[in-house]
């Protein structure tokens, strides 16, 4: 595909992390990427109120770390310069303590303002652990509303919560989603995959695109029956997977997971799916033409692509350890789960 291509020969990446003092942008970095932004090589140029670092020690992904961009611009020298003028997205952390202020709607305007046709910029309302979780939702409400901003713009975080908690970041995956959806046209979405420091959750994005696209083919995912539309998605899932943990499988291991898991287990989900499908009337082997049967295929492709990514994480995280026996029952558990369509009509339907 070309947006493979794309990503060989001219990704870079340059994402903002702006917002006022102590709002967590330093915490943010360490959420997403795992670094201390004050470790990380600086970019010349950099200067006390705008820092820049580059996460791939190669320039091709760099982060800027700044209060705002109102006074900055004469302060840095043309390096720096370069990479505001290049600026992918920004992620605008605000302290949700503090509420929407003023100042914090102008410096808002002033981020999104930067590029020509709009500095696509998500509002990380931080800190929100300390918010009691039942006002949260009706905070959050009424903040979007002060901004003047739409609820897809922002998100509610929490990148370091307070030690005594005892919580996880809360919000990380909303953020991820987000920047891969910008990113995605871009073609450099894999660029900051591959950055991020919890690689499932890097992966998530990947395996919803791939699940939604199999849905959407038509096909049911059995060996012997129409396979290659989405077994060709799933086989690049596989490879996708792969280099956002930066490991290369090869091609025959990743085709020959995929069959093996398609192939199912004598219990398993695309037992299942197979029976399910029969009984409303699909014969193995033919195009899936009606409604009912397509609804019920794509959920049999959605539910095997996110079983397959999920063995595929845990086969590349075990370093190739894992068997077919143990990724076949990752397979069978996550696919079912996402497959409640399957799964639900096989247990009150007829048993087999
Ligand atoms: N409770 C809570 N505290 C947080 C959260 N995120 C950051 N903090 C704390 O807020 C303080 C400031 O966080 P930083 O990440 O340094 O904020 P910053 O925006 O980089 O601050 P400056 O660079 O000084 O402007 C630290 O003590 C963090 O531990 C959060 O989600 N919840
Ligand atoms: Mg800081």
């Amino acid at each position: 595909m070309s947006s493979d291509l794309n990503e060989a020969l001219d990704s870079r990446l340059a994402l903002a992390v702006v917002g006022p003092a102590s709002a967590g942008k330093d915490a943010a970095i360490r959420a997403l990427f795992g670094v201390d932004f004050g470790e990380i090589d600086p970019v010349p140029g950099s200067t006390e109120t705008l820092r820049l670092a580059q996460l791939d020690g190669e320039g091709r992904f760099v982060v800027v770390n700044t209060p705002g961009f109102q006074d900055v611009r004469a302060e840095v020298d043309s390096v720096a310069r370069k990479v505001l003028d290049r600026l992918d997205l920004a992620l605008f952390i605000v302290n949700a303590e503090g509420g929407a202020t003023k100042a914090i709607l102008d410096d808002l305007k002033s981020v999104q303002e930067r590029n020509a046709g709009g500095l696509p910029t998500l509002v990380c309302l931080n800190k929100i652990d300390l918010i009691r979780p039942l006002q949260r939702d009706d905070f959050v409400r009424r903040t979007i509303e002060q901004l003047g901003l739409s609820s897809d713009q922002v998100v509610a975080t929490s990148f370091d919560p307070h030690p005594a908690l005892g919580i996880d970041p809360i919000g990380l995956e909303e953020v991820v989603s987000w920047i891969d959806g910008v990113l995605a046209e871009k073609g450099n979405a894999l660029l900051f995959a591959r950055h991020l420091q919890n690689k499932r959750l890097a992966c998530q994005p990947l395996i919803k695109k791939a699940a939604r696209k199999a849905a959407l083919a038509g096909a049911v995912p059995i060996p012997g029956a129409d396979i290659t539309a989405v077994t060709f998605i799933q086989v690049q899932l596989v490879e996708a997977i792969s280099k956002v943990h930066s490991k290369k499988l090869d091609k025959d291991v990743i085709l020959w997971m995929v069959g093996e898991l398609l192939a199912g287990s004598s219990k398993g989900f695309i037992k299942k799916g197979v029976a399910v499908l029969k009984t409303a009337g699909w014969i193995p082997g033919a195009q899936v033409a009606q409604v009912a049967t397509a609804a019920l295929a794509g959920a049999v492709a959605a539910g095997a692509t996110y079983g397959i990514g999920e063995a595929a994480i845990r086969y590349i995280q075990s370093d190739q350890k894992l068997d077919i026996g143990d990724l076949k029952q990752i397979f069978d558990t996550v696919a079912s789960a996402k497959a409640p369509l399957i799964t639900d009509s096989s247990s009150s339907g007829s048993s087999e």
